[in-house]
């Protein structure tokens, strides 16, 4: 078993596609352990992302996780970060496959409606940022 961390970046909650992209992960058979929405600081996302410090994308990056609310999760589930990014498909939504999140619904790389963590001691950091220990739920 994995755990990853999911968010709805701010245009997917704006959009109204929280339900359709947990319903998703639910009917793939993953399991929700932990699930709220919030509004990210200037300090949490630079944490966040902070193997993108100094790329190009950054400000861009930080200010718009920043700009409205998104909603968090812990997923858990067989190999549960890999599943979650081929069920998010790829960074750019233009080169994301059609039956993936970005693919069915983004066209811009800076807006890509989800977030998923890219290996399990990154998920664990996540994780970590995102949710104290007794906000998350054991099977
Ligand atoms: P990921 O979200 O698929 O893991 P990362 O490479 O970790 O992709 O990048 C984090 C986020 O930064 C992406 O989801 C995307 O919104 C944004 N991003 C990545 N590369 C670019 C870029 O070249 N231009 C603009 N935004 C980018
Ligand atoms: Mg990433």
């Amino acid at each position: 078993m994995e755990r990853t961390l999911v968010l709805v970046k701010p245009n997917g909650v704006e959009r109204g596609l929280v339900g359709e992209v947990v319903g998703r992960f639910e009917r793939r058979g993953l399991r929700l352990r932990g699930m709220k929405m919030l509004v990210v600081d200037r300090a949490l996302a630079e944490r966040h992302y902070e193997e993108h410090v100094g790329k190009g994308f950054f400000a861009d990056l930080v200010s718009f996780i920043t700009s409205g609310p998104i909603v968090a999760m812990v997923v858990e589930g067989p190999s549960a970060v890999k599943v979650v990014r081929d069920m998010m498909g790829a960074t750019d939504p233009v080169d994301a496959m059609p039956g993936t999140i970005r693919g069915d619904f983004a066209l811009d790389i800076g807006e890509n409606v989800v977030h998923g963590s890219d290996g399990v001691e990154s998920a664990k950091r996540e994780i970590s940022l995102y949710f104290a220990p007794g906000e998350l739920v054991s099977a």
